[in-house]
């Protein structure tokens, strides 16, 4: 249900005052601790950020796709680690469950998502399945009312926090590919289920990844999403859709950032006698971020209105994704080179940025995913 103007212009308000006021103060702590203090995560709970995309009637904000992005864009604009602890629980965590789960999956899950009490995790990646996400070799077997779920998941976002995960598994035969993958719903506290050492990554330092491995883990046959075994790759793909643009709306809102940093810096570094500012080869690399910045934004907000009017998501949300987080990457990249010597000193904020983006262009697909994506639907559409 669509908020009314006035309300979601408020709310997107409170995010924007919350993030300069409290979390961009943070960042640096965070970042060097590698955690995210207990009061913020409670503050954001209380926010309503966990419940997002989550409808009403389970307790969430219940925003429609172009409302979501107008509030990542808001939170992309300080570390993204704030983001990914909620992240989750708005995108790939909960929408397979809010897209295809059953009544009594979403009466019993979403409600403890939107509070943030539960915190979902989504489990396709394996140390031999990412970008060929059909290959999962997670097995889930049927005896009697229960699945026994084997198998290893890897870098498996907020899977140190999670209570429950969304895991794809196969059902079916290798041969059928992703035909025969299914999801489930399975509680982190089961027997069988342990955790990885968690992963030192390159940057998003205070967001955690980890592998998760099934052994012999005994699932009540109502963990199945929708109660469809072979369903699980299709429910894979649209959450995906809706996480692809999400994580659009995430890059803009950080290549915002990282502009208004660059001005900043241009506006009082002084050389030759005068601000950098001054010099046209500066003022071309801030004129080409804005461009890109902006061209980023209109397609998120276009694609994101096409999506609530219930056009087809996934070419477009592709062609998001594939730009805005190559966009923000080049972004970056200026505003490392912007602030010169500065921009590769942790002091200044554009070197943890410059790390953290890159991220963007490999998760939930890497951009060459997405060439294949939007290629596909070119190719489909005219044949
Ligand atoms: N929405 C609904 N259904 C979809 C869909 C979507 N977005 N995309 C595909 N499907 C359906 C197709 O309609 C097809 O259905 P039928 O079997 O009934 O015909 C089925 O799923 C298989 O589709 P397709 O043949 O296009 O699948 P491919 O195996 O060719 O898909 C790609 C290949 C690369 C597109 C897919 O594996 C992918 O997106 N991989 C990246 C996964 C990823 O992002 N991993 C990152 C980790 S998750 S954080």
């Amino acid at each position: 249900m669509a908020l009314d103007r006035d309300t979601l212009n408020q709310f997107v308000d409170t995010v924007r005052r919350y993030v300069r006021d409290r979390l961009i103060p943070l960042e640096m702590q965070v970042a060097e601790e590698d955690r995210i203090p207990e009061d913020v995560i409670d503050e954001m709970k209380d926010m309503g950020l966990f419940g997002l995309s989550i409808p009403e009637e389970f307790g969430g904000l219940g925003l429609t796709m172009s409302e979501e992005v107008a509030v990542i864009q808001e939170m992309g604009y300080t570390s993204p680690v704030f983001r990914s602890m909620f992240g989750t629980n708005v995108g790939i965590g909960s929408q397979g469950i809010v897209i295809d789960g059953t009544q009594e999956q979403k009466a019993r899950y979403l409600p403890l998502m939107a509070s943030g009490e539960l915190i979902g995790s989504f489990a396709l990646t394996e140390p031999d399945a990412g970008s060929d996400a059909g290959s999962v070799a997670t097995t889930a077997r049927l005896d009697g009312d229960h699945y026994i779920i084997n198998g290893n998941k890897r870098y498996i976002t907020n899977a140190p926090r999670a209570g429950v995960f969304t895991v794809m598994a196969r059902t079916g035969t290798r041969e059928e590919g992703g035909r025969g993958v299914s999801a489930f719903l399975v509680d982190a506290n089961l027997p069988g289920i342990s955790l990885g050492k968690p992963d030192k990554k390159m940057g998003q330092k205070g967001a955690h990844t980890c592998d998760v491995i099934f052994e012999n883990v005994r699932v009540p046959a109502e963990a199945l999403i929708g109660g469809v075994e072979g369903q699980g790759f299709k429910t894979a793909m649209k959450v995906l859709d809706r996480g692809r643009l999400h994580i659009s709306a995430l890059s803009v809102g950080t290549a915002k950032r990282l502009i208004d940093e660059s001005v900043t810096y241009a506006l009082q570094r002084k050389q030759f006698g005068t601000e950098i500012a001054n010099f046209q080869l500066v003022q071309a690399m801030l004129a080409d971020s804005q461009t890109e910045y902006y061209a980023g934004k209109c397609m998120v907000e276009e694609t994101a209105r096409s999506c609530d009017a219930g056009e087809p998501a996934p070419m477009n949300a592709a062609s998001c994704k594939l730009y805005c987080t190559e966009m923000v990457g080049r972004v970056a990249d200026r505003a490392v080179q912007i602030h010169g010597g500065a921009g590769y000193v942790s002091e200044y904020c554009v070197e943890r940025f410059y790390r953290d983006v890159r991220l963007f262009r490999l998760y939930e697909g890497t951009s060459q995913i997405q060439q294949l994506v939007i290629a596909k639907h070119m190719l489909r559409n005219m044949g």
